[in-house]
């Protein structure tokens, strides 16, 4: 955040975004206004996620595709908020989810166009079927998937590392160290993914996703024509054909590891005369040693800097044959260091996170780099109190919380209640004073879950979710609740946004939702809608106890909007 929106923020008490909304600009009108007083030698300042949208735009993107999650949910945002979006027709609005976000990108790449698929690092895991398979359909328009990683997990269930999942599908990944590398590097992934003809991977973590920068932009490209593939079987994954393409993906592959060698964006540098040791850091994590000595240039022995996949083999061995020892400094899992280890863990050349020489889990800092090399510094510094991290809870006025007053009186009334909840504000159900719920899994898991303890001879069994959720992942769940008729009960907490990720549309909004449950075939008698208010406690009780003792599946829509769509209306 800019020093001077910091201490507005500050002063006011209150979060960048709730501050746009006050002042009734959009981010990127914020941006411009600001750049128009700190332009300097041409840059304008960007968050990571903003750079790689301005990048997608001047790279001539056709379409934009997306499911919210922190810290990728800006992409889409940006994207959105820029009338040169609309002007030249540029496709971008939210998918139901990741899955269909991928697919979509996928069918606009089939007609020749750019497109990208923006999502966090678990919305891979829902669009991996979709992924893996667009590996061995190969792209034909440049095909981007932007994936924000999550180390620590600020905002996440798990810190997953995307890295993995380039190498599982066999296709480039790229990993901006800074602003300008994400704006750059979707110019360069476009490129890649058409001479490859491959989908390729941007990875970024939520510190760069997150912070700003200064970008120099390159001039604006013209969106692709129609083009369909070459081979009209490229696409069509029956078996042979399936067979034939994994081959030449394979084949592939040699091709892209000598590309990473000679990427600009692998700085091999063997200058330094300390060859003690020797350093491979990956993505942003270059950024912490650099500060450390003070800059790149001045770092004292060799050093590797990878940010383009696969790993660059041919460097690797160079710096490991010019060094005594490599530390390893990677922004996520051991990823690369795993591989060099090989089968010899305690291998004495290699250290980083496998041998404790850095934390094995959760995000780098300047003080954990700073030990891995001996360096002594003064410690963490001591953060401003506005930084200071708070306990998360639910908003004032909250339609959820009357929603869990409801459900608490259930529970109180019968201990063998269990709340299977989902992944939204709800899930601070978990916390006093709550403390409602007693599953969050991943996205869409409440209705399986309670239907799976259901048919365990669980009862009463309550699954929580939110309306965009719902559209997301758990529509599915009820068609299985409602193929066996299993007797259990399904609230949805419709407050008519995606509001954990700050107020996206919600995609079964203005009645879809109704209809969609109806369709799923839960029995219009079963099917019940209140108003989760104080005043309607009694009443809402009343109607979970009697869906509770309805058979077969009952569904409970708690309809009330969001405090923070309100307040904004
Ligand atoms: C696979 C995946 N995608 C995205 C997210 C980010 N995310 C967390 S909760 C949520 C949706 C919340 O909306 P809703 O279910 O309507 O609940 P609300 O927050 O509005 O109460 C999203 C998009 C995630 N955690 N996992």
């Amino acid at each position: 955040m800019q020093p001077i929106l910091y201490s507005i923020c500050d002063r006011l008490k209150l979060n960048e975004r709730r501050l746009f909304k006050l002042l009734n600009v959009n981010t990127a009108s914020f941006n411009h206004k600001l750049q128009g007083t700190v332009r300097m030698n041409k840059s304008e300042l960007f968050l990571g996620d903003e750079a790689l949208a301005q990048g997608a735009l001047d790279a001539g993107i056709s379409g934009a595709y997306a499911y919210p999650g922190t810290p990728s949910t800006e992409i889409l945002e940006y994207i959105q908020s820029l009338p040169e979006t609309a002007e030249n027709s540029v496709h971008c609005d939210w998918s139901s989810n990741e899955k269909t976000a991928m697919e979509e990108a996928l069918g606009m790449s089939y007609a020749g166009k750019r497109a990208i698929a923006c999502m966090k690092h678990v919305g891979l895991n829902v669009a991996a079927d979709a992924f893996v398979n667009s590996a061995i359909t190969g792209a034909n328009g440049g095909l981007i998937v932007i994936v924000a990683d999550d180390p620590s997990m600020h905002s996440s269930q798990n810190e997953q590392d995307t890295r993995f999942y380039a190498k599982f599908a066999g296709v480039p990944l790229l990993e901006p160290a800074n602003q300008q590398e994400a704006y750059d590097m979707v110019f360069a992934g476009f490129e890649l993914s058409e001479k490859m003809k491959l989908p390729v991977i941007i990875r970024l973590t939520t510190r760069l996703a997150h912070s700003r920068g200064n970008v120099i932009r390159k001039d604006k490209l013209q969106q692709n024509e129609i083009q369909y593939p070459e081979d009209d079987r490229q696409f069509i994954l029956l078996p042979a054909n399936a067979r034939r393409n994994y081959d030449a993906l394979i084949e592939k592959q040699k091709e892209l590891t000598s590309l990473s060698n000679s990427s600009e964006y692998n700085t091999l540098n063997l200058g330094a005369e300390n060859s003690e040791m020797g350093i491979i850091a990956t993505g942003i994590a270059i950024n912490y040693v650099a500060e450390l000595f003070g800059g790149r240039d001045a770092i004292p022995y060799p050093y590797l800097a990878v940010r383009q996949y696969p790993i660059p083999a041919q460097q690797i061995q160079e710096i490991f044959s010019k060094c005594d020892k490599i530390l390893f400094v990677e922004e996520g899992a051991p990823f690369i260091e795993e591989m060099a280890c090989g089968i010899l863990p305690n291998d004495l050349k290699i250290s980083g996170r496998l041998d404790g020489t850095l934390p094995r889990t959760g995000e780098l800092n300047p003080d954990a780099v700073a030990k891995a090399l001996g360096i002594a510094t003064e410690g963490v510094a001591q953060l401003p109190e506005v930084c200071k991290p708070r306990p998360p809870q639910l908003c004032k006025a909250c339609p959820h919380i009357d929603s869990y007053n409801f459900i608490n009186e259930i529970i109180a009334a019968d201990a063998n209640t269990r709340v299977f909840a989902d992944i939204g504000c709800y899930t601070l159900g978990a916390l006093p004073p709550y403390n409602a719920i007693h599953t969050t899994v991943d996205m869409g898991a409440s209705i399986t879950m309670a239907k799976g303890a259901a048919d365990a001879g669980v009862h009463p069994s309550l699954a929580v979710i939110g309306d965009s959720t719902f559209g997301h992942s758990g529509i599915t769940g009820l068609l299985d609740a409602c193929y066996e008729n299993t007797k259990m009960v399904v609230l949805i907490l419709d407050n008519d946004t995606t509001a954990m990720t700050g107020t996206q549309d919600s995609i079964v909004a203005n009645g879809i939702l109704d209809k969609l449950v109806n369709g799923c075939g839960v029995n219009p008698e079963n099917v019940h809608v209140l108003n989760p208010l104080p005043k309607n406690h009694e009443e809402n009780t009343v109607t979970l106890k009697k869906a509770i003792d309805q058979d077969g599946v009952s569904v409970i829509i708690a309809r009330r909007p969001c405090i923070q769509i309100r307040r904004s209306n």
